[in-house]
């Protein structure tokens, strides 16, 4: 078994693509283990986005995060879960993210990016409890 962070961002609740999105994940296989609606404050970011946190579009991407509310979700699946949760994303920039992913079908540019899924085991393991620490899931 493997879990993962998946954050519906801003964007995909202010555009009511919530639905669309978790289907897809949904009917892929994955199930839902914690889902919190949460507006990501200054601190969080800081926190989850720790090696951003210096780069020049950190203040945009600040702020875009905490402008309404965020879907935080665990999702559970096989081993590698959060590499899937990945493949169904598209990348980073919805530009380049081919037609069939969230990010090729729904998104325009590189901040407004819809979803964000954790990258590896241990960030899932890290961003799962930055999150959810307080849950037991
Ligand atoms: P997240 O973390 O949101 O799932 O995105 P990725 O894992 O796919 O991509 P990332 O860590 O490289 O970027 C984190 C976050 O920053 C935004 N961003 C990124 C941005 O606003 N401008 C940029 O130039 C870059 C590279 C988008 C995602």
């Amino acid at each position: 078994m493997g879990a993962t962070l998946v954050l519906c961002k801003p964007d995909a609740v202010e555009r009511g693509l919530v639905g669309e999105i978790l289907g897809r994940f949904e009917r892929k296989g994955l199930r839902i283990a914690a889902a919190r609606l949460l507006r990501i404050d200054a601190d969080l970011a800081a926190r989850h986005y720790a090696e951003h946190v210096e780069r020049p579009f950190y203040p945009e991407l600040r702020d875009f995060i905490g402008r309404s509310p965020t879907l935080a979700l665990v999702l559970e699946g096989p081993e590698e879960t959060y590499a899937i949760v990945r493949t169904l994303m598209g990348p980073t920039n919805p530009a380049a993210a081919p037609p069939g992913t969230i990010r090729g079908d729904f998104g325009l540019e590189v901040t407004e990016n819809l979803v964000h899924g954790s990258d590896s085991e241990a960030a899932a393991a890290r961003e799962i409890a930055l999150f959810f620490g307080d849950l037991d899931v």
